[in-house]
């Protein structure tokens, strides 16, 4: 990719800590469709000379690379899903031979297979480049101290996040999730500008400080890139206040590339930017597959990668739901609203679709309660209904009638701005389990099969 870099325009108040941005984040609209239309081409052929999986799947849907002569013609052809991917399990889907894949990446797999990605060096190089772009975008700096909480290991997070700072040029404390004793300590002796973690990790921290009676407000920290699973406004504030921070959104998955497909600027804070002089986001209806829907209107984000050679992908389904909007800070770069949900994560009461996020907003909004909150679903015996009920601690401080009352607001809101009734409890401070990452908040009761 080109490296040819200009100074931002106003990003930021001082001339002379104006970042310095990549050419790509300047250029005008026009000039990145020309240039995605020509990457995508080529990554179209590419993965249909390179990986059987794709040749086989554009034949069956009648579709040739040769088809794709504008944009919009991208919709012509077939989805690439999660199944895809574990069905090559483990190299099927490189594209390149195998003493040219310089990294390898895996999802868990606690839910089957694990979903196998490949890297070459220039993939590497691309995705640092990216992820140096997002955290510039949140108000990270050359020369700062980054403290970086994301997990490494086969996790995209924890080493994805290490290479995007290091190519900013900071001083990276490679710490990892979990360790929270030590986390909080290296915080207070290594001083960073800024930590990199989950939401709900960042808020265990926080937690944790509180109890060793350390006032979060109090560290170095200035500012957080936050990502890797939902969170919403409300937990951005809860945040913000409570660690006196900036904290700003960073979204990425691993099939795609990791962290950092795209990332939210600072001084607007109105969600993340899609990188799109590397991939072409597109949204389509997650119930009728075949209609791509226009910017604005919610449903399922799809992604086609323009530059990736180790595992070049075509129209993969995230099952992340959002919407497109149009580009602020880096006007031809479409920005995604917040995720509201993953199709999989959907809850779905007597008829009526609720996501966690939901309880999140309308929770953090009643100020006798906590954060700290998961959802267990279960279906009483001799019922053919599902209910649901809310686990959600009280915040310290607040006496436990207040917490009753709170519990009879909460479940008022959730009828009214969902539409679904539901149990509320509301529990002790510090009873229900904290996040090291990515916080499962759906516990499923219901009886198996
Ligand atoms: O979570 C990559 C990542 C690491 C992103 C660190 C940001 C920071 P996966 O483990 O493959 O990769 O999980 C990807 O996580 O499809 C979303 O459902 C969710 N997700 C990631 N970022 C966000 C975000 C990493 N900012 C899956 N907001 C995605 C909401 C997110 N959900």
């Amino acid at each position: 990719m080109t490296q040819n870099t200009v100074a931002a325009p106003t990003a930021s108040p001082s001339k002379a800590t104006a970042p310095v941005l990549d050419r790509e984040e300047t250029i005008s609209r026009d000039e990145l469709e020309a240039l995605q239309l020509s990457r995508l081409q080529h990554t179209v052929a590419y993965a249909y000379d390179r990986v059987p999986l794709y040749k086989r799947k554009f034949d069956e849907a009648g579709v040739h690379p040769s088809d794709l002569r504008e944009l919009s013609d991208l919709g012509k052809f077939p989805y690439t899903t999660k199944e895809d991917l574990r069905l090559e399990y483990p190299f099927g889907m490189f594209a390149v031979p195998q003493d040219q894949v310089a990294r390898i990446h895996a999802s868990s797999g606690t839910t089957g297979r694990p979903t196998v990605v490949g890297y070459t060096k220039n993939d590497l190089a691309n995705w640092a480049t990216l992820v140096a772009r997002s955290f510039r975008a949140s108000g990270v700096r050359p020369g700062m101290k980054v403290h970086n909480a994301y997990g490494y290991g086969l996790f995209t997070g924890g080493l994805g996040a290490h290479a995007g700072a290091e190519a900013l040029g900071c001083t990276v404390i490679p710490m990892s999730g979990g360790q929270t004793e030590r986390q909080i300590q290296l915080i207070q002796d290594f001083k960073p500008d800024a930590i990199l973690a989950t939401p709900t990790y960042l808020l265990t921290i926080a937690d944790a400080m509180a109890h060793q009676g350390i006032d979060p407000t109090s560290t170095s920290l200035k500012y957080a890139v936050l990502g890797a699973e939902p969170w919403t406004e409300e937990m951005r504030h809860e945040l913000e206040v409570t660690m006196n921070i900036k904290a700003s959104d960073i979204y990425g998955l691993s099939e795609v590339m990791g962290p950092g497909v795209a990332g939210e600027a600072v001084e607007t804070q109105d969600g993340c930017h899609i990188w799109e002089d590397h991939f072409r986001p597109e949204i389509i209806d997650p119930f009728d597959h075949s209609t791509v829907l226009d910017d604005g209107e919610p449903g399922e984000l799809v992604f086609t990668s323009l530059t990736k050679e180790a595992l070049p992908i075509i129209r993969y389904r995230t099952k992340d739901l959002t919407r497109l909007l149009p580009g602020t800070a880096r006007p031809a770069h479409r920005r995604m609203g917040r995720i509201t949900g993953r199709s999989d994560d959907m809850i779905i009461l007597r008829g009526v679709n609720l996501f966690p996020s939901q309880i999140e907003e309308i929770a953090l909004r009643i100020p006798e309660l906590s954060p700290h909150f998961q959802l267990e679903i279960t279906r009483p015996e001799g019922k053919r209904m599902d209910s649901l009920t809310v686990k959600i601690e009280r915040r310290e401080n607040v006496p436990s009638e207040a917490g009753t009352t709170a519990a009879h607001t909460l479940r008022e809101q959730i009828k009214i701005h969902v539409g679904s009734s539901c149990v509320v409890d509301v529990v002790e401070p510090g009873s229900l389990e904290r996040s090291n990452g990515k916080l499962r908040r759906i516990y499923d009761m219901r009886p198996k099969g």
